[in-house]
């Protein structure tokens, strides 16, 4: 693309901004901000995820707030140039190395585009109900039973002030646990690798479920992708 298509593009989408239009377009509009960060697809429609999580929900939480962290991050690296060179990985186990002027900014955004993006390919249409393999014997070992292992994850979605995350990880000791994290704050900090991660801000399901976080944690269990929760497990643990 050259640069007069590229800037018929950026016009062309914030028009269909300006006129509301609930299109695709926006992701084009998003992903114009130039930088090292970049809005990963979505992978699966909108609506793929219904009825447990909602079309409108899902455009707006990628589109708009996973959009608005990509652009951010990058309008960091324009003042920290080594956040665009760096394993993203590297940077959010350790935030004492980055600099004091964007710590704060680079947690928050940084860290936003790494769970959103971990979230998303969470998820799927279809797919197998629940874990199998050395994922499910690890659960069964640790919780009892897959069942009592997400009553704990829905017990720290549920039990989170205000915004945040909850986890299932594998811990430094390679055992899994359950923890949740405020803000954009990720697991990596905590030097523990996440197998599976919910959202529990308001923007992942007021829609929908309102102040109802309990009902939207429960209908979210019927969106994992337990292949990529396996996939997650197998990397933790290696
Ligand atoms: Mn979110």
């Amino acid at each position: 693309m050259n640069r007069r298509q590229s800037l018929k593009l950026i016009a062309g989408a914030a028009g269909a901004v300006l006129t509301g239009g609930l299109t695709g377009s926006r992701t084009a509009f998003a992903q114009a901000a130039s930088g090292p960060f970049k809005l990963p697809p979505l992978g699966y429609a909108f609506s793929a995820l219904e009825p447990h999580i909602d079309a409108m929900t899902m455009e707006i939480h990628h589109d708009r707030h996973h959009a608005a962290y990509v652009n951010n991050a990058n309008q960091l690296a324009a003042r920290w140039p080594e956040l665009g060179t760096m394993p993203i990985e590297t940077i959010l186990s350790d935030l004492s190395k980055v600099p004091e002027s964007v710590r704060t900014g680079v947690r928050n955004n940084v860290g936003g585009d790494w769970n959103h993006t971990f979230f998303w390919e969470l998820m799927t249409p279809g797919g197998a109900k629940e874990p199998s393999g050395d994922l499910k014997a690890a659960i069964d070992k640790a919780f009892g039973s897959t069942n009592a292992m997400a009553d704990k994850v829905n017990a720290a979605g549920g039990g989170r002030f205000g915004s945040g995350w909850a986890w299932l990880v594998v811990g430094k000791d390679k055992k899994l646990d359950v923890i949740s994290t405020a803000n954009q704050d990720t697991p990596l900090e905590l030097g523990a690798k996440a197998v599976l991660g919910v959202d529990v801000w308001e923007h992942a399901y007021y829609l929908k479920y309102q102040n109802r976080r309990a009902d939207y944690l429960k209908a979210w269990w019927n969106t994992v992708n337990w292949d990529k929760a396996a996939a997650n497990f197998k990397k933790a643990m290696a």
